[in-house]
């Protein structure tokens, strides 16, 4: 084998050329890789010994793509179109050898080899638009030329990748090889040169694309509609489907311009650099600061949840469904069988939608525990506290579960705000002991802060972190305060939206600008939906808040229709005049003088102070780093993804002296490392 340079390799079996890229981890197309592939083929049409190339990968995968890393750097090396046309006008048939996933460049290389094969498990993509891109290598014209306008229309705009059976039905591989895929693919190449066959270019076949300009214009037309909502504010999904649209009107080099052109403006745009931004954040937030790297994780066989309301199902499910077993222990006879039933009724959901078969859902159920007994939680690796938030009741659990609990086992509290230091005090285990937080419905989302205590082992965080990975969570290290991150900013959100209400912006104003901003929900709606009468007690109630007398007039907020907004059956909102009326008379009242508010006021107020907050949790060291707080508020909290969580918005977008002069108006003191930034 000669090395063409350190990641690609050229080797011959007999007259048969083998490319092999070997760039761990996921022989992402960097300057290395494409000069290597660029020399691999100028050999290989200099070679007339050569009858045809294998394009193959070593290690965990086909090209994964574009290396990301290298955006916004200057250019260095081949060209990746130089490469692609090396390959798709060799003299000889190029056949790609595809194992793992062929994802964006990846899958637009292997698009110009003239033959491509793969194994069983190999699946295909243009993920792009997840990184607020477009296939920009030939993808959206060649893309469509296999597997048509429509499959391709979807596939770009989701980033979704398509199985190697589906594959071999549209074309995309010419055949699914058994056994040792580069052998295969030789053997392949072999049958190509003996047969004649031509060196077929996708470019040159427009036959699939299934229909032209006039006749696929009412699909385009329907496609955008239907998927308006989904792709609200987002610059990515609307570009992409312009592409597709050029390679079904245009000649093949004239929608190579469109592409071209539309990927350089998302490129250069912020949407794109906050995705990509996203994309490393997500990979960052796993990393542990200081952690011996030999640290392994513990391993977690059997799971104990204490609580059947709302999260402890929710948690319970998590591991349920990745094939750990779970007691779930509840005081009330009653309440387990609701809990249990709760969550029956999800999985029964989710195999009537198709998600999975019927017997999932008994296998899934066959692996719960439903006890009465704390007891019974004497056997597992990990038990999880889901109770109220109450610092006294838990403590006592914690006390219970530390004799109770086998030596080893950790003990993780799904507390929301309390003290995790204070909840170990009451154990004789306090490094075994953490907060996993979850948010609601903690089956679905996908965030985890795991909360690291003062005396936790960092064993038992690494554990933590890697069963929330296992169970599909992106967990974030959070450090003991009042909220920890996410709940810590949101309050200072909250209280500008209720500051501001008061001082005259309507609750339907701020929801508005906030969820033009890209937030699914504006807080007075959020506060409808949880129902306004959570930690209201009729009995206590002073009238001395605006909740206090809402909830005395009998709003309670969507379960009973009305609330800052009145509801129809459909549920659809129109603000209520009679919330309206109560705040301005507790406004009065307080001697608050009502002015007009304007959008860029409400924007500012309700988004600023969370900032500095987030930069003060940094000061404090209650973050790792403040890419974290950005996953935290993408995953937990509904922040736009094409915004870049709060601190990347604040940094590059907004720029910090803009939000340190409105944080100064506000006469609020700015946080040292908002002044002087953040890595
Ligand atoms: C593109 O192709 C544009 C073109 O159309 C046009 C160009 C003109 N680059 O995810 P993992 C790193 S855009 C650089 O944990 P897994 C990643 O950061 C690209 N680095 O592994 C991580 O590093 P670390 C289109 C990359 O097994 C490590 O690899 N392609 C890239 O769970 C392992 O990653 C995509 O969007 C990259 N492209 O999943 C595919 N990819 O260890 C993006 C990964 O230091 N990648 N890294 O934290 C993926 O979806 C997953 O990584 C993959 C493997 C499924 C491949």
């Amino acid at each position: 084998m000669a090395a063409i340079n350190q990641v690609v390799d050229l080797s011959k079996d007999g007259e048969i050329a083998v490319v092999t890229v070997n760039s761990p981890p996921v022989n992402a197309l960097s300057a290395d890789v494409r000069d290597g592939l660029a020399g691999a083929f100028a050999a290989i049409a200099a070679d007339s010994a050569v009858k045809a190339a294998v394009l193959a990968c070593a290690g965990r995968t086909f090209i994964a793509g574009a290396d990301i890393s290298e955006f916004g750097k200057p250019p260095r090396g081949a060209s990746l179109p130089a490469v692609q046309d090396a390959m798709e006008s060799a003299p000889v048939p190029v056949i790609a050898a595809i194992h793992g996933t062929a994802l964006g460049g990846g899958l637009e290389v292997a698009l110009c080899a003239h033959y491509r094969v793969s194994d069983a498990k190999a699946k295909f993509g243009l993920p792009e638009v997840k990184l607020g891109l477009l296939p920009g290598a030939g993808g959206t014209q060649r893309l469509p030329r296999i597997v048509g306008a429509k499959k391709a229309t979807e596939m770009v705009t989701s980033g979704a990748q398509m199985g190697a059976k589906d594959a071999l039905a549209t074309g995309l591989v010419d055949e699914v090889v058994d056994g040792d895929l580069t052998a295969g693919a030789i053997a392949f190449a072999r049958r190509v040169v003996a047969e004649g066959r031509p060196l077929k270019k996708v470019r040159d076949d427009a036959s699939k694309l299934g229909g032209d300009a006039a006749s696929l214009a009412p699909f385009f037309a329907e496609f955008r509609a239907k998927n308006a909502k989904a792709f609200k504010g987002f610059e990515a999904p609307e570009a992409n489907i312009k592409c597709i649209e050029a390679a079904v009107a245009l000649p093949f080099d004239e929608g190579l311009k469109v592409e071209r052109t539309e990927f350089m403006k998302l490129m250069t745009g912020l949407q794109s650099a906050a995705q990509r931004h996203v994309f490393f954040a997500e990979r960052a937030a796993a990393k542990i600061d200081g952690l011996p790297a030999d640290v392994q994780p513990l391993p977690v066989k059997k799971v104990g949840v204490i609580g059947a309301g709302t999260m402890g199902g929710g948690i319970s499910m998590n591991f349920l469904s990745v094939g750990i077993p779970v007691t779930i222990v509840e005081m009330k006879e009653e309440a387990l069988t609701r809990g249990v039933g709760i969550i029956r009724k999800n999985y029964q959901n989710s195999a009537d939608k198709g998600r999975f078969p019927q017997s999932e859902v008994e296998a899934r159920m066959g692996r719960l525990t439903p006890s009465l007994n704390l007891e019974d939680l004497a056997d597992c690796d990990l038990i999880i506290e889901a109770v109220f938030e109450n610092m006294a009741i838990k403590k006592d659990i914690f006390g219970k579960l530390d004799k109770i609990a086998k030596p080893g086992a950790i003990l993780a509290s799904n507390t929301s705000y309390l003290d995790v230091d204070e909840i170990a005090s009451a154990t004789n285990r306090p490094e075994y002991v953490l907060g996993m937080h979850y948010f609601s419905p903690a089956n679905v989302m996908r965030l985890l802060e795991v909360v690291r205590g003062a005396k936790t082992d960092p064993q038992v965080l690494a554990t933590a972190m890697a069963i929330g990975k296992a169970t599909g969570k992106i967990a974030v290290v959070a450090g003991v305060c009042h909220g920890f991150i996410g709940n810590r900013m949101l309050a200072r959100r909250q209280q500008q939206a209720n500051l501001l209400m008061l001082e005259g912006a309507a609750p339907a104003d701020i929801d508005r600008v906030l969820t033009d901003f890209g937030f699914p929900m504006g807080p007075f709606q959020m506060s409808d939906l949880a129902g306004l009468d959570i930690g209201w007690n009729a009995e206590t109630s002073k009238g001395e808040t605006v909740r206090d007398r809402l909830c005395e007039a009998g709003l309670r907020g969507q379960k009973n229709g009305k609330g800052f907004y009145v509801y129809d059956e459909q549920r659809n909102r129109t603000p209520n005049p009679e919330a309206l009326a109560i705040i301005d008379a507790y406004a009065a009242e307080k001697g608050i003088n009502r002015r007009t508010i304007d959008d860029q006021e409400i924007l500012e107020r309700c988004l600023f102070p969370m900032v500095n907050e987030g930069a003060r949790i940094l000061a404090e060291g209650k973050a790792q780093r403040a890419s974290d707080i950005d996953i935290v508020w993408i995953n937990g909290y509904g922040w736009p993804v094409y915004r870049g969580g709060p601190m990347f918005w604040a940094e590059k977008d907004v720029g910090r002296d803009r939000i340190i002069a409105v944080l100064e108006q506000m006469g609020e003191e700015e946080s040292p490392v908002l002044k002087d930034g953040w890595k």
